[in-house]
């Protein structure tokens, strides 16, 4: 008989129409890894916004940290984080992230579209959030054409303070894929959360680890479909596979369930 590895009943994704407070309560309580709305973007409204991105330049997050290099257009605050909290750059860089966001001249506010959506059936609603009173970044374009690392988002660990005014009791990451390649580009997430042994495994000066950091860990694929939005619980290592064939841009940003009730969001 061979051997059937172990499986998580709530190691799992599932996929909706809409991000319903079933499911956002799900994956905040970790009866769920991933949730996937296929369709959540319309091909003409993909169209639009891959159209006038192609014709900017993107930045690279921060090459020392990030490497293989990742493309991006608009402020992330990864970029700006200066000894456990955020450096005067962010607020500096946020200026230029929305000139350079409005000079793209849209029909229609693509993180703003996002984030109602997100927000729609929870009873707390969306918003923005806030540091020191002030709003932070809206949500970064960002192509990782050669990959993410292995890595897992978590602001309570990366942050000495809140990062933002209101306290948080849950996050997700998430992701609103644009233009997708035809082979390559998974995101894969490990049903491993970060322990104290993990650190042997960081790559030096990178956002990243070594694979090895979850060996032997269940894992499960998500090829992502252009239109489509993926909610993570990104505290789950979680890594994205090299593209090959075309572009992989996404529109992304982190979301904190804050104590209050609402869903708040920043990049
Ligand atoms: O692009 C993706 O699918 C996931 C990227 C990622 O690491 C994140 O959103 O936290
Ligand atoms: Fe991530």
């Amino acid at each position: 008989m061979p051997r059937v590895a172990p499986h998580d009943p709530f190691f799992r994704v599932a996929t909706a129409t809409a991000f319903t407070h079933r499911l956002l309560s799900g994956l905040a309580a970790g009866r769920y890894a991933a949730v996937r709305v296929p369709g959540f973007f319309s091909p003409e409204r993909c169209a639009e916004v891959l159209g006038a991105l192609e014709r900017r330049t993107f930045d690279s997050y921060g090459t020392a940290r990030v490497q293989p290099p990742v493309m991006r257009f608009g402020v992330g605050i990864s970029d700006h984080m200066a000894d456990g909290g955020v450096a005067d750059s962010y607020w500096e860089a946020l200026e230029g992230h929305d000139r350079a966001w409005r000079a793209l001249d849209l029909s229609f506010d693509p993180f703003a579209v996002c984030r109602e959506a997100l927000g729609a059936h929870w009873p707390g609603g969306v918003a923005v959030g806030r540091r020191g009173g002030r709003e932070l970044g809206d949500g970064v374009a960002r192509e990782p054409n050669q990959g993410f690392l292995v890595h897992f988002d978590d602001a309570s660990r990366e942050y000495t303070e809140d990062l933002l005014d209101t306290p948080l009791i849950g996050q997700f990451a998430f992701n609103l894929y644009l233009s997708v390649p035809p082979s390559g580009g998974e995101t894969v997430l490990w049903r491993h959360r970060w322990q104290p042994e993990d650190e042997a495994y960081r790559l030096p000066a990178s956002y990243g680890y070594d694979e090895a950091v979850v060996r032997g860990a269940e894992s499960l694929e998500i090829t992502p479909c252009a239109g489509e939005a993926l909610l993570i619980d990104p505290r789950y290592f979680h890594a994205v596979r090299p593209s090959r064939g075309a572009r992989r841009v996404a529109l992304g940003f982190a979301v904190g369930l804050a104590s209050s009730g609402q869903l708040v969001t920043w990049a």
